[in-house]
């Protein structure tokens, strides 16, 4: 190689690491620059929602990530300025949880344009497949038809139902109602009699209850609530009514938050159909198999079970969230 060469390549190596080093760029996975994850939640109101935000915080903690993390408060706006915020910060790649399925079209379009990919926990959205890496999250249609077995089972399938139904235009509860109903349809003696959103939040839950009961107290054998924080408010309200919740009308719910099994042992809430909050750890792996360039499906489903009253004594302490 001719000296001017030598001296060429030197100084293009010299350009390399220099620009390695001193970019300090987030995309330059250096050990030194850690990589920099935006988490947008929808809301806080409710431990489920606590305890997904804590499994985020913590794994990104655990993996030495810096997380940046904004509560939208339940204003998709303000969920989709925070993203446009990360994407303008030049995240290295976002966790959203999104409010409702529509209208996050345009913001992950412009995550995608910027290279920046988007793993979305426990809701979907209602885009195309391409507009996000994977959605990390539980079988809500499932989730209905399960519940609606159980309270099959428990009623001999005869019952009235209240139906306290989550936050509208949310895919939970679009297919919690769903699977319910899936189930529900073969028997022409369970009935919802009455059905409204209560938010997913334990005070709307409570409200929606009182005025459930008001109108048609003596006409409720069931509440079917979408969320277990609405379950508890419900279960509140039945008692300021004068009734007996878990035996004079039967309270059901969804997620398997600590203060549900409590439910359960004191004998006020009949069975709980799980919904995992603990997506913190799937949702970097998700990240790490974006950034190595990998394909993921389009749908990280999780596990989740099934508990019903008599069990929940011995299982109430091994419960983490
Ligand atoms: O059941 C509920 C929450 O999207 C799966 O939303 C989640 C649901 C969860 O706020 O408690």
């Amino acid at each position: 190689m001719k000296k001017r060469s030598v001296f060429l390549v030197a100084l293009l190596v010299l350009a390399i690491v220099g620009g390695t080093v001193f970019a300090g760029g987030q995309q330059d996975a250096g050990a030194d620059s850690p990589k920099v994850v935006g988490f947008s939640q929808c809301d806080s109101q409710q431990a489920w929602r606590w305890a997904e935000t804590e499994s985020v915080q913590g794994e990104a903690a655990v993996r030495g990530y810096e997380l940046k993390y904004n509560d939208a408060q339940a204003v998709q706006a303000n969920q989709i300025a925070a993203v446009r915020s990360f994407i303008a910060q030049g995240v290295d790649g976002i966790i959203l949880a999104p409010q409702v399925m529509t209208g996050f079209g345009p913001v992950l379009q412009e995550a995608k344009d910027a290279g920046i990919p988007v793993v979305l926990v426990d809701r979907l959205v209602a885009e195309d497949e391409d507009m996000y890496y994977t959605f990390i999250g539980s079988d809500f249609v499932w989730e209905g038809e399960r519940m609606a077995e159980i309270v099959v089972e428990e009623t001999g399938g005869k019952a009235r139902i209240a139906e306290l139904q989550g936050t509208p235009g949310a895919d939970p509860t679009i297919d919690r109602k769903k699977g319910f109903e899936n189930i529900i349809n073969d028997y022409p003696d369970m009935n919802i009699v009455l059905s409204q959103t209560g938010d997913f939040n334990r005070t709307k839950g409570k409200e929606v209850m009182e005025a459930f009961l008001k109108a048609e107290g003596e006409n409720i054998d069931v509440v079917y609530c979408h969320n277990d924080d609405m379950a508890i408010g419900a279960i509140q309200a039945i008692k300021e009514y004068g009734k007996d919740p878990g035996k004079d009308i039967l309270v059901y719910s969804i997620d398997g938050i600590k203060d549900a099994f409590q439910a359960m042992v004191d004998g006020d809430l009949n069975a709980v159909v799980e919904c995992t909050p603990l997506l913190g750890p799937q949702a970097y792996d998700a990240l790490e198999a974006a950034w190595a360039g990998e394909v993921l499906p389009k749908w990280v489903m999780s596990e989740d079970g099934i508990f019903l009253q008599k069990d929940a004594a011995s299982i109430i302490d091994s419960r983490k969230y």
